[in-house]
């Protein structure tokens, strides 16, 4: 670190003291320090941990790390407490910083996590995975919308579809009926004209057959 820097920092780390700035949200050496998690990543962290540092004080203490367990669903005895802190705590304060805390998730990524409470942190605390499930989550639901108002449209469009096909086979039956009616009114008037003729010519012959029968019935024998 450049000379410059180191001043500037010092500088400022005094401001904070003096309550002059208010303290970055995340320090910039967690960012240096963790650097195989992302700055979105750390940050995700950073709320974790702000959300169950319930008084504020920048550090979890037992009684909250207590309760933490308990809201993740996975209460621990006291002992476990112990244990837990005691894996972290570097410094030996009793508390977890925040840097103590980042390095639940660190040994969590390089396997070195084995107390059963800090690995319960580590799966249910996974910004990672959340982080990537939430925008797959996000974007499934985008394309899921999408794809529902198309299908929407489609359906709608199918139904206009079906609805124009029945209304023109109906005006296609229609059409037809008439015109089958047509057809069949004439064809029963052409029969009919047709048939005329020849029933005249029928019973004409009939009559004629008649006669002839009468003619010879009349005839003494
Ligand atoms: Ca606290
Ligand atoms: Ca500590």
């Amino acid at each position: 670190m450049a000379e410059s820097e180191l001043a500037q920092k010092l500088s400022r780390q005094n401001q904070i003291i003096d309550g002059d700035v208010k303290p970055a949200k995340v320090s910039q050496s967690v960012y240096a320090e963790f650097k195989e998690f992302s700055i979105r990543e750390i940050k995700e962290y950073r709320k974790t941990f702000q959300k169950y540092d319930v008084d504020h004080s920048n550090f979890i203490d037992f009684m909250e790390l207590k309760l933490m367990m308990e809201k993740l669903g996975e209460p621990q005895t006291h002992l476990a407490l112990k244990e837990m802190i005691k894996a972290i705590d570097e410094d030996n304060d009793g508390e977890i910083s925040f840097r103590e805390f980042m390095l639940i998730f660190r040994y969590a990524r390089n396997g070195t996590l084995e107390i059963e409470g800090l690995k319960t942190i580590a799966t249910t605390c996974n910004v990672a995975e959340e982080g990537v499930k939430g925008a797959k989550g996000f974007f499934e639901a985008k394309a899921q919308e999408v794809a529902a108002g198309a299908k929407f449209e489609e359906e709608i469009r199918a139904e206009q579809e079906q609805k124009k096909i029945e209304a023109e086979e109906k005006a296609e039956r229609k059409k037809s009926l008439q015109g089958e009616g047509v057809d069949v009114a004439l064809t029963v008037g052409t029969v009919c004209h047709s048939i005329q003729p020849f029933l005249l010519l029928h019973a004409g012959f009939a009559l004629f057959i008649y006669r002839i029968k009468l003619f010879v019935y009349l005839q003494p024998t």
